[in-house]
Parts: C-alpha cells; sequence; structure tokens
C-alpha cells in the first residue's frame, strides 16, 4: 500500500485519485462536522458548492432537508445551522438529513468523485479512519481540504495523525510528502503545540470558536467513518 497526500482541494487531480482509496480531510471544520453528525444519527449529509445548490434541493424535494455550513466560517443567513461541530448534537441531528455547503471542504469531497473510496476523515475518527483503509487494502490518496486552495497545517497534522495510525496496523511505503506529515505528527503528537501556526486556527480563534478547536483537535472519539457516494455521505 502507497500513501500520498494531495495538499489543496484546487490541487486534485483526477488521474491521482482514480482507482485510489481517497480519505478528505477538513479538520477545521467541515470533516470533523460531518463525522459528528453521522455519529448523532443524522441520515446523511449531501455536500454542495454553492448556496444556490443548498437552496435548490430544499426547494426541489419533498424531503425535509437540514441546512449547515459556513461563509467565510459564519453561519448561512436562513441555514438552520453553522459549521460548529458542537452544534450537531443527538438531538438536532439525529434521523434529519443535512445538505451542507463550506468554503473548502465540500469543494473537496466533491472534487473526489471518480476514487475508488472516498472516506472522510478527520482527529475524531483517525483510529477508525486507517482501520477502514487497511480494510479496503488499496493505494491511498488523502485529500487535504486545505484553505482557499491552499496548504493548511491543520489538516497536513491531521493526515500525518492517521498515516501513523495506518503505520499501526501494517506496513506502508510513503511518499515524500507523506512523510513529512507523518514526521510532523510525531514532533507533535498533541496537536496543539504546531497547529497553533496555521492560518484557519488564527481565524476560528479570532472569532471566539476555542470550543470548536479543543473538540475538532480531540483524537478517536469517534469510531464510524462516513463515506460519500452517490451523492451522499452515508
Ligand atoms: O472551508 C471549510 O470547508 C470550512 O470547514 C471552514 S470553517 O472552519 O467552517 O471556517
Ligand atoms: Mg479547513
Amino acid at each position: 500500500m502507497r500513501i500520498d497526500i494531495i495538499v489543496s482541494a484546487d490541487d486534485i487531480k483526477k488521474e491521482k485519485i482514480a482507482n485510489k482509496t481517497v480519505v478528505v480531510i477538513d479538520m477545521l471544520r467541515a470533516t470533523s462536522v460531518i463525522t459528528t453528525a453521522m455519529n448523532n444519527g443524522c441520515t446523511g449529509v449531501v455536500p454542495v458548492l454553492t448556496v444556490e445548490d443548498a437552496a435548490g434541493i430544499v426547494r426541489n424535494s419533498k424531503e425535509e432537508f437540514m441546512l449547515g455550513g459556513e461563509r467565510k466560517a459564519l453561519k448561512i443567513e436562513g441555514f438552520h445551522y453553522s459549521n460548529s461541530p458542537l452544534e450537531y448534537t443527538r438531538k438536532t441531528i439525529e434521523g434529519k438529513t443535512l445538505v451542507m455547503t463550506t468554503t473548502n471542504g465540500t469543494k473537496a469531497i466533491k472534487g473526489c468523485v471518480g476514487a475508488s473510496n472516498i472516506l472522510i476523515g478527520a482527529m475524531l475518527n483517525a483510529k477508525a479512519t486507517a482501520k477502514r483503509i487497511v480494510e479496503l487494502n488499496k493505494d491511498v490518496v488523502i485529500v487535504n481540504a486545505g484553505t482557499d486552495g491552499e496548504f493548511s497545517i491543520d489538516d497536513f497534522l491531521c493526515s500525518g495523525y492517521i498515516i501513523d495510525c495506518v503505520l499501526s496496523l501494517v506496513q506502508a511505503e510513503l511518499t515524500d510528502i507523506a512523510v513529512t506529515s507523518h514526521y510532523i505528527y510525531k514532533n507533535n503528537e498533541d496537536i496543539h503545540s504546531f497547529i497553533k501556526y496555521a492560518s484557519h486556527y488564527k481565524r476560528i480563534t479570532e472569532l471566539g470558536l476555542e470550543a470548536d478547536l479543543e473538540y475538532c483537535c480531540r483524537k478517536d472519539i469517534i469510531d464510524k467513518v462516513p463515506e460519500y457516494k452517490n451523492g451522499i455521505i452515508v
């Protein structure tokens, strides 16, 4: 098994992900939201690119949807929930389907169509994600959502932790970038010592959302691995 990393949603290349297991990471905060919502009984998450797409789904369907996501890290007008994972409790999301649009995360997920499997990963479910990677037994590309088309420390560190979890189960060949993310994780296993340098971490802190940061950095509190298939994450 070979493990590679793509550093932002804008860098996804179809030929790099074809026939591979892909893990999409946007630990701050889209994939932490999805993992949390699914763990709390959400029936499915439909990722969309734009606010208009989300509104269109709600308008054209008889099914009742909840709307969640962000623009500039803030709740979108008329939506039920923001992009804070702490809002997606059993009480708010159980039995409901979520239509979600975020700046980088949902773009990264949709950009991975064509891969064999598209897993949703975060610090929260890293060990479970590694286990699923090993079960699928294919070459892996970890797709970091990144921030606005650029490399993001948070997703890279999370990739390093997932790689560490895989290496505790099987041997794997790592590309140079995968070696680098693993090396950085091994030197910052507490996460906070390095993630604090991420520009998006600073943005979330400035918004007073420290509780989200604390939650998104927790390791392995969820053992589910959501998967994106046929337009919906289940
Ligand atoms: O870009 C995204 O997809 C979001 O997760 C970013 S934010 O943390 O909600 O601002
Ligand atoms: Mg992010």
